[in-house]
């Protein structure tokens, strides 16, 4: 495969992963999931991570997958390249790992000290995609087998966090967040 074949595709399979987070930015709200109780003193995930949020977040990741593969056929043909389309197993292990990576994140962060909103360099960018990743390995493991070969997950450790960085800062310059992370 060329490598804007192999960035393309990357993408497109991981659409359905970075979803997720943006829709329960604009969902969130409503009972936290850790229903306020704490852990050493401090929250065991915080306010930022809501029933609502999580489900909403998972539903739009999975809806978008089948959408995506309704128009997998037309799109690469009108693009010239191959396109991944989603099994349910598949779309929906993207969708909810990436909000079960984000809600891990918030676990490490609250050990460590840190308040709701604070910044975890690294973590911010990938917990999502390390999330996505290996729920997809679990719920559909020869689609990600097929999807994800190795080029393929060195472009999306790559790009995933630059477009994390640019969707969250935009997301911020449009008063949607909080924190530019
Ligand atoms: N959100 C939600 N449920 C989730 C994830 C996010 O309701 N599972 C909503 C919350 O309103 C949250 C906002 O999206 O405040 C932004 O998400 P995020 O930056 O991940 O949360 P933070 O508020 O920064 O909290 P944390 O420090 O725990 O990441
Ligand atoms: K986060
Ligand atoms: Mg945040």
């Amino acid at each position: 495969m060329e490598t804007v074949d192999t960035v393309v595709w990357a993408l497109w399979a991981m659409l359905p992963a970075y979803i997720p987070n943006n829709a329960a930015v604009l969902a969130g709200g409503g009972r936290p999931i850790d229903g306020g109780r704490t852990w050493g003193g401090r929250r065991v995930l915080g306010d930022g991570k809501t029933w609502r949020g999580t489900l909403i977040g998972t539903a739009a990741g999975t809806l978008l997958a089948l959408g995506l593969t309704q128009v997998a056929p037309s799109v690469s043909a009108a693009l010239g390249t191959d396109l991944p389309t989603f099994p349910l197993r598949a779309g929906l292990g993207l969708a909810f790992g990436a909000m079960l990576g984000d809600i891990g994140a918030s676990f490490l962060k609250r050990r460590t000290g840190r308040e709701r909103g604070a910044a975890f360099p690294g973590l911010d960018q990938l917990d999502f995609v390390v999330g996505a990743l290996l729920c997809a390995l679990v719920a559909a493991p020869s689609w990600f087998a097929e999807t994800f070969t190795l080029p393929v997950l060195v472009v999306v450790v790559v790009a995933t966090p630059v477009l994390h960085v640019v969707t969250n800062g935009i997301a911020y310059l449009l008063g949607l967040k909080n924190e530019p992370w």
